[in-house]
């Protein structure tokens, strides 16, 4: 691993109700979202953010699989420039120790710098603030890294790709547990007390050679389904090809296993047209579940030039819920992806 997580905001609306009445934001890529958050328009045209408004409902929230000792998070942020009366600094980003004890947090304070504290149990210590400004009503680029150490720790924070607060021999770690939360908006469990829009979040450790430091400001593209693919062990369900079931937004269409190890890949629309971009990974999203008691699982898997990746094995539940694979590089020679590996790619699922 090394990129963990990406979310775009561009693949399904929350509000909108499902087959059970309701709202879709269960089946979210998050670990929690507020029901009330609100899909707005993107950093990008054609292209989606996410509101998180003030309420008792809190904001977005990300437990990673595991608790690892480095996190890097980055996501774009636009503080509206009116409706955030509640409070006089609005919570922009933070991440949390696995014992819910200690956290780091930036909040966007009245002179429109970027504040960073470290909140231990309920007493939150300011540590730093930037020199950069952040105005509201603007989406500016945030990255957080925390290393988690008794002593020798870590916090920065770049502001539009540059690093703009860098605390070394911090006790980030208070005796408590390694990192495991990720959040934007409110920390977990509590109101969010002032709107925030995200775009483009991105969390990563330091555990490879590829994507293990601030990848900087980053977009998150969505691909769909536009052609056939290579793999087709699964059974497909109302559609004449696996690529039109899994590209139509209507559940009754579907690729179905009936054992493990079998492959569905489809190709996919191209990136969208940029100068020489860097492509730090790509996330298979699969909207997936099990139809009866046991255990099943499935892995998102890319195909290259006849090699197979796979991000991690996830587990599904009987609810439909957007399942992620992440998969940092090309499987075909283990090396950073490229614009054109990508677009040449298939990427799909396999029963695990
Ligand atoms: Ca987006
Ligand atoms: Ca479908």
């Amino acid at each position: 691993m090394a990129l963990l997580f990406m979310d775009g905001f561009d693949h399904y609306d929350p509000q909108v109700l499902d087959g059970d009445g309701n709202k879709l934001l269960a089946r979210g890529k998050a670990s929690y979202l507020t029901r009330d958050a609100l899909r707005i328009a993107g950093r990008r045209a054609a292209s989606y953010a996410l509101r998180l408004p003030v309420g008792p409902e809190g904001g977005y929230v990300k437990n990673l699989a595991a608790t690892i000792t480095r996190m890097y998070v980055g996501c774009a942020v636009r503080v509206p420039t009116s409706g955030n009366t509640n409070s006089p600094e609005p919570l922009l980003m933070g991440v949390r120790d696995s014992s819910t004890n200690v956290s780091h947090l930036l909040k966007l304070g009245g002179d429109g710098r970027v504040y960073l504290y470290r909140r231990y149990f309920s007493t939150d210590t300011l540590l730093a603030s930037s020199i950069a400004t952040v105005a509201r009503g603007v989406w500016n680029y945030l990255e957080l890294y925390v290393y988690c150490a008794s002593s020798g720790g870590v916090i920065q924070v770049r502001v539009n790709g540059v690093l703009d607060i860098d605390l070394s021999s911090q006790n980030t770690k208070q005796s408590q547990g390694d990192l495991l939360t990720a959040f934007l908006a409110a920390r977990p469990g509590t109101a969010c007390d002032a709107a925030v829009e995200v775009d483009d979040l991105y969390i990563l450790d330091n555990s490879d050679t590829l994507n293990n430091t601030f990848l900087g400001d980053v977009r998150v593209d969505l691909l769909a389904p536009n052609a056939a693919g290579s793999n087709n062990a699964m059974t497909v369900t109302g559609a004449a090809t696996a690529w039109e079931a899994l590209s139509d937004s209507d559940e009754a269409t579907y690729v179905q296993s009936t054992a493990t190890a079998q492959k569905t890949t489809v190709g996919h629309s191209n990136l969208p047209s940029m100068t020489s971009p860097t492509v730090y990974g790509v996330q298979v999203v699969a909207l997936a579940r099990k139809t009866d008691a046991g255990s099943a699982s499935l892995k998102g898997i890319a195909y290259s030039g006849s090699s197979t990746g796979a991000g991690a094995t996830v587990v599904l539940t009987e609810q439909a819920q957007y399942q992620t694979g992440m998969i940092n590089k090309n499987p075909n020679g283990s090396v950073q992806w490229t614009e054109s590996t990508v677009n040449a790619a298939e990427f799909g699922v396999e029963s695990a």
